[in-house]
């Protein structure tokens, strides 16, 4: 799905701002609320996650449908264009009414949609938008929620006669089964958008790299049959190529990874009165070996697992936030990160191909499992999951700093291994049949029984997330490496690239020992540099991605005081030590080449 652009042929409306808002009040189930329902309504911000945007508790506890509101005029001008609603990401379920007509309904909180809109909204005359939001998370939804029950971080008592009463009378309540907020609501932009009525549909660009010269192909879907023309200019502006579908690139300048040049060229498609432009970056991506070449050469992932999360947005789309999260990136001499645990907003991998950042791209497939049934076959998921893939390569296909696809983040794959293996191997080979760049395909495996798990050595490239010296073994650093060792060994056996994509330890920023000990800043650095010593020694291991760059919102709970304090930077993006000790060493790590014997 192309991303909304405005150009010479092409006009954006931005329908931000204050609407008018409300929790249900029990009466609206199915996700419809009529206008006068707004009579007492509180004002929201558009784009935002409302969890913390208002101090009546209910905010940050409710569970199950919002509803939002505004009307807007557009101008008798664009009477004569093709008009495009389109929401960039709802949480997690939506419902869109225009002028009290159900006009779109989407399943999956990170993913944009659109609706064409020409004929229902009249330039000139007054258009009433109401959308319903449903923040339910269960057995069908990704992430995932409990429905036994028992949220993520806490064992309820499970005999206890008081408690399973008190849990049977409690109101409805979203258990999820992972590690962050469950920030709900318009998260991202809604806009309206024109194209000319005759219009490009879809583009989607393949690059390769024969000798000196770049090969960009183009697979253009119009509105109707006609002749597709296309210009590609390099960066001062000057027109390299220009064809129908197979252009060449005489020299061409590559796409390379920070600190190297991200490249990219600027290709115009044109389409009878159409047009559209777009970035393109020429770069190779393979794995051969333990390597994971990017132009033919082995890089070595210097970065982290991240979130989408700060105060008082939560989740909500905060350009201003992103760019920080750039500047910070670059400043720990940072290359890559993964988009831990759902698709970010386009506008992230826009600054990324950019900016040179190295994008691992994940599904919002986290929290599968979490029930003693074989979740294959009690979960209701599995459709949505496939559908998730294949709009997410849509989306994101042409960036060329997307190096992988993540099916998605620490599933339940040992307690019904086979179960596991069938869904898994057959959702990697239907990834592979949607992507023409062949990137390589992963999922992310937890701290589990690696030898039980039959799918994880599948992968492409093998993506560990392990807490030795932290969950288990905790603060005795020399068994955790004694451990983190005798698993590498295994490792070393199946003779694939790893990556270790998530390790860490909560850390109070400003509380010090002279003893490290758990919770310390001196902590947090010790057992990174304990573990990355062990890392070093290991030249299947290609990457180190520390969880998380910040501190970031989760659910109430035992295990959580004021959120996940992982990260090397608090939520406001203030080093802590071990953000200093990582800037240090991945200055000494040179993106390509570190292990190479
Ligand atoms: C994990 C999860 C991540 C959690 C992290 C933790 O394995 O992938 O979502 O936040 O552990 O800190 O427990």
């Amino acid at each position: 799905m192309l991303y909304p652009e405005m150009n010479e042929a092409r006009n954006i409306m931005d329908l931000g701002g204050a609407w008018l808002f409300r929790l249900d009040d029990g009466k609206h189930s199915e996700g419809y609320a009529d206008p006068a329902f707004f009579d007492e309504a509180n004002l929201m911000a558009v784009p935002a996650a409302y969890n913390d945007l208002n101090e009546d508790p209910a905010f940050r506890s409710h569970c199950g449908w919002a509803y939002y509101k505004r009307s807007f005029t557009i101008p008798r001008t664009l009477a004569s264009e093709r008009l495009v609603l389109r929401f960039d990401a709802v949480t997690h379920y939506a419902k869109v009414y225009l002028d009290g007509e159900l006009v779109a309904e989407h399943k999956g909180g990170f993913l944009p949609f659109e609706v064409d809109a020409t004929g229902k909204i009249v330039p000139g005359r007054e258009s009433e938008l109401i959308v319903a939001v449903s923040n339910r998370i269960d057995h069908s939804t990704l992430p995932m929620g409990n429905e036994e029950g028992t949220a993520f971080f806490g064992s309820d008592n499970a005999d206890v006669p008081s408690v399973i009463a008190a849990k049977a009378w409690r109101k409805p309540v979203n258990l999820p089964n992972f590690d962050f907020f469950n920030y709900a609501g318009i998260i991202r932009p809604v806009r309206l958008y024109t194209t000319p009525k005759e219009y490009i549909q879809d583009i989607s660009i393949t690059t390769e790299v024969s000798g000196n010269d770049g090969i960009v192909s183009f697979d253009v879907e119009t509105s109707v049959p006609g002749r597709v023309s296309i210009t590609i200019e390099d960066r001062e502006g000057k027109t390299v190529a220009a064809g129908s579908d197979k252009l060449v690139i005489k020299d061409a300048h590559l796409w390379w990874p920070y600190p190297g040049d991200p490249y990219l060229y600027k290709a115009t498609v044109m389409f009878g009165s159409d047009v559209y432009t777009l970035n393109v970056g020429i770069r190779t991506v393979e794995v051969n070996g333990t390597g994971f070449l990017i132009n033919g050469k082995p890089f070595y992932f210097k970065g982290f697992g991240k979130h989408e999360d700060s105060a008082i947005h939560g989740r909500g789309f905060d350009f201003v936030l992103d760019v920080k999260d750039i500047s910070m990136i670059h400043w720990m001499n940072a290359n890559s990160f993964r988009t831990s645990h759902y698709p970010y907003a386009e506008e992230m991998y826009d600054l990324c191909d950019r900016e040179g950042i190295v994008i691992i791209d994940e599904t919002p497939a986290v929290g599968i499992g979490g029930t003693s049934e074989d979740i294959y076959k009690v979960g209701r998921f599995q459709e949505h999951h496939r559908a998730i893939i294949h709009d997410l390569i849509k989306r994101d296909r042409n960036h060329p700093s997307v190096v992988m696809w993540s099916m998605g983040n620490e599933p339940d794959v040992v307690t019904f291994p086979d179960s596991a293996y069938d869904y898994w191997h057959s959702l990697y080979e239907y990834t592979k049949t949607l992507d023409k760049q062949c990137r390589p395909v992963t999922f992310v495996c937890n701290q589990n029984n690696y030898e039980r798990d039959r799918i994880t050595r599948e992968m492409d490239v093998v993506c560990i997330n392990r807490y030795y010296g932290w969950y288990n073994l905790s603060g005795d650093m020399d068994a955790a490496c004694y451990a983190l060792n005798l698993e590498l060994d295994f490792w070393e056996k199946i003779c694939k690239p790893v990556i270790l994509t998530e390790y860490g330890a909560d850390t109070l920023p400003g509380f010090h020992l002279s003893v490290p000990e758990m919770f310390s800043e001196e902590f947090q650095t010790m057992y990174y540099d304990r573990i990355n010593s062990e890392l070093d020694k290991r030249s299947f291991i290609i990457g180190e991605h520390p969880w998380n760059f910040a501190d970031f919102s989760t659910i109430q709970g035992p295990m959580r005081a004021d959120g996940n304090r992982k990260g090397l930077l608090t939520r406001d993006r203030r080093p802590k030590a071990a953000a200093h000790y990582f800037r240090k060493r991945w200055g000494d790590i040179p993106s390509f080449g570190y292990k190479e014997t």
